[in-house]
């Protein structure tokens, strides 16, 4: 059973600013069939008009323009795929992907110089509970990142005659899927770095939700109207965003424990 939101799709791509208020429906997806529609209030649809999110679409004026900046890779990554098998650096995992978690990571380890085997990282992701299932290619991407970081450096001026300026760059290798939940689009990332971390990002984007109401400025709001009034006729509506994560570490075998520092 799912609960079904309306939304007017003439006059923009937009749907999501466009919510029809009020009409409500409860579909039985096993039958494929409407076993509940309610028609409870009548609120103005919210403007078109100014809603088009498209590029091509957009009008002047634009937000300040930078020019274009190019990152190359003259000898190509430094990644190895193989099969599901990623290696980076000092770094060996899996990579794989599961319908309702999304990118999984599993078997990560780093290369331990100093006892001369690998440290294992075991790790698993999840988190959808995802409405509408579309296939969608190219969601999942593998890159080196670099954003002018630095992982080291040190300039040594106190020898006689010497200056010694060491500097080590902080490239990381990151695996990036993006997750489009209705009006949202998630992007998780996983970021492996050389010192051994692994840092975890979720990014928000898409677009916003909005409920449709008869205000058309603030000055009218005296109510609670959970959400801020962002055009006329539609309000961003304060709620909260969860993601959970099932992080198995077996860090260097079972026999650790894990503190919170
Ligand atoms: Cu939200």
């Amino acid at each position: 059973m799912v609960s079904i939101l309306s939304f007017y799709k003439d006059g923009s791509p937009n749907i999501w600013v466009r919510p029809i208020e009020g009409i409500t429906m409860l579909v039985d997806l096993d039958k494929m069939s409407i076993i509940e529609y309610s028609d409870r209030q009548v609120v103005p649809v919210p403007k078109a008009e100014g809603t088009d999110y498209r590029a091509s679409e957009l009008k002047p004026p634009f937000a300040a323009q930078t020019k274009p900046i190019t990152i190359i890779q003259p000898d190509g990554p430094s990644f190895k795929i193989d099969g599901q098998e990623i290696s980076w650096a000092d770094w060996v995992f899996h990579v794989t992907f599961d319908v309702r978690a999304g990118l999984v990571i599993c078997l990560a380890s780093i290369f331990d110089l100093n006892k001369g085997n690998l440290h294992g990282w075991v790790l698993r992701q999840s988190g959808w509970n995802t409405i509408i299932l579309v296939k969608i290619s190219n969601v999942f991407c593998m890159f080196e990142r670099y954003g002018g970081d630095v992982a080291w450096r040190h300039t040594e001026v106190a020898i006689p005659g010497q200056t010694i300026v060491q500097v080590r760059p902080e490239v990381s290798l990151v695996v990036w899927m993006v997750s489009t939940v209705g009006n949202y689009d998630y992007i998780i990332d996983w970021e492996f770095k050389r010192s051994g971390s692994i840092k975890v990002g979720v990014g928000l984007s898409g677009i916003l939700e909005a409920k449709a109401s008869f205000y058309t400025h603030t000055r009218q709001i005296k109510e609670d109207v959970y959400g801020t009034l962002i055009a006329e006729d539609a309000i961003g509506i304060n709620h909260d965003h969860f993601i959970t994560y099932y992080p198995d570490l077996d860090i260097d075998g079972e026999d650790n424990s894990f503190v919170k520092a």
